[in-house]
């Protein structure tokens, strides 16, 4: 058992990401269903306010954003590597791209299909979530808007794909398909948008990487989950507080908070970071100590207001 916990619901596409990058590595994880919609009454007190999807955790360590999930399945698991070939550095590039410009524009294709019937409830939870009201009269219009540039998008992919490579980076997977892959699977397989179905190539390969799938899930109740964090130790951190423009020191108080979506700031102490990632400390009553992780870039990190 790999100790991996992945708090998640079955439809959101990010989860997804990190669902088939647990198929590509063929491992044993433990699944959390975790709300749609706020209040995450479980999920929340082991993040610290961080309240987007999804979340993994190892015993007492809690890790936000699939960008640092991925990398961090990547150094418990290590082969087959979500950095094949000349993959290491421009995968993630690629990720980061897809994961907000080519996300964006996916967002807006399966709102735009799938509008009509979702719940009251899920609008106006994701127009707290986005900071802008959505308005269900205009989802079809947005979608016939974006659907474009996200042809324009995908379009350099099926372009990539058209020598015959079976991957973005070669013959294996890499996490620039992890990425590109959730974003075509909310349009096609959730949204059910036939805008890319003329684009042969990538959806060849969208059915290669959809045969990879989740590798050995058990389910966990999320109580469990809370009670598993408070008997475990966080791990330690190897090589501490690295010198930063905030002059920010090993113990400082510190903010951690996305900057596109879902901007509810994490507090805590700051005990890890590097040029990749941040670490805070927070003693809390539910699940004891933890350590919660969070990436660099997509993230705003300052000294807190205590
Ligand atoms: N940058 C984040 C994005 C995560 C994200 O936006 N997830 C969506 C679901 S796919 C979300 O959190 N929606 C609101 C919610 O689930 O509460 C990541 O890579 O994990």
């Amino acid at each position: 058992m790999s100790g991996i916990i992945l708090h998640h619901y079955g439809t959101s596409p990010f989860s997804e990401k990190v669902r088939v990058a647990f198929g590509i590595k063929q491992a044993a994880w433990q699944s959390v269903k975790i709300p749609v919609v706020m209040p995450k009454p479980d999920l929340t007190p082991l993040t610290g306010g961080y309240r987007k999807t999804p979340v993994m955790q190892v015993g007492a360590d809690i890790y936000c954003d699939t960008q640092i999930i991925l990398r961090e399945i990547e150094r418990r698991i290590p082969t087959p590597t979500f950095y094949p070939g000349p993959a290491k550095g421009l995968a993630e590039g690629v990720a980061f791209w897809a994961d907000h410009q080519l996300f964006q524009a996916s967002v807006a294709v399966f709102f735009g299909a799938m509008g009509d019937q979702l719940p009251d409830a899920l609008l106006d939870d994701r127009s707290k979530f986005s900071g802008r009201p959505i308005d269900r009269s205009k989802l079809k219009m947005q979608g016939a808007v974006m659907s474009g540039p996200l042809r324009a998008h995908l379009g350099w992919i099926e372009d990539a794909l058209h020598d015959g490579r079976k991957f973005l980076f070669g013959d294996a997977p890499s996490l620039a398909d992890l990425a590109v892959y959730h974003c075509v699977w909310f349009v096609r397989e959730r949204g059910n948008c036939n805008d890319i179905a003329d684009y042969t190539a990538l959806n060849v390969w969208a059915d290669r990487m959809k045969g990879f799938g989740h590798g050995q899930r058990s389910d966990l109740d999320s109580k469990d989950a809370v009670a598993i964090a408070k008997t475990a130790e966080p791990e330690a951190i190897a090589g501490g507080v690295a010198p930063n423009a905030l002059g920010l020191k090993a113990g400082a108080m510190v903010s951690v908070t996305p900057d596109d979506t879902g901007r509810d700031a994490t507090v805590g102490e700051l005990v890890g970071l590097t040029a990749q990632s941040v670490t805070i400390a927070r003693d809390t009553p539910e699940a004891g100590r933890l350590h919660v992780h969070f990436p660099r870039a997509g993230f705003v990190l300052v000294p807190a207001r205590v």
